[in-house]
């Protein structure tokens, strides 16, 4: 195993709640590091484009709408194949079928508002990190 990178977004149901710290709690227990974080209110044109795959999905204007409705937390995690690692501890898309122990099964309000987000391949890692975050503030 190699350790890698995985980009990470805390949603607005988290930060409305109050519960970033239980959420990063979470991820440093499951041996992922937090490498860099900041907390942003997204653009309708930020959301909308890093949700691009999604444009042609139902649910598309209700996500981004969710994204922006209120303040998010990025992050880069890193550790022993970081994308696989943290999408265990995030558990399936929608909450009631994620395992016990979860960060969906425990904190999730819904399948919208599901409090993470976690890339899906290397690939995309590489690229959602670079969509928020310059070389100089990732501090592995
Ligand atoms: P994410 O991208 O946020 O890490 O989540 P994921 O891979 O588990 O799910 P994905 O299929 O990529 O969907 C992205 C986000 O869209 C919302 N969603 N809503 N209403 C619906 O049926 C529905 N399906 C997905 C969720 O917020 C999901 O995380
Ligand atoms: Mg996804």
């Amino acid at each position: 195993m190699a350790i890698t990178r995985t980009f990470s977004i805390i949603k607005p149901d988290a930060t409305r709640r109050n519960i970033t710290g239980k959420v990063n709690a979470m991820i440093e227990a499951a041996g992922l590091r937090i490498v860099a974080q900041k907390r942003l209110q997204l653009t309708q044109a930020q959301a909308e484009g890093f949700y691009a795959v999604h444009r042609e999905r139902g649910f598309f204007g209700e996500l981004v709408q969710f994204m922006i409705s209120g303040p998010v937390v990025v992050q880069v995690l890193e550790g022993e194949d970081a994308v696989p690692a943290y999408r265990k501890v995030m558990g399936a898309t929608n909450p009631a079928n994620a395992d016990a122990g979860t960060i969906r099964k425990e904190l999730a309000e819904s399948i919208e508002a599901n409090t993470v987000h976690g890339s899906d391949s290397d690939e995309n890692a590489a690229i959602e990190i670079a969509y928020f975050f310059s070389q100089c503030e990732i501090v592995g």
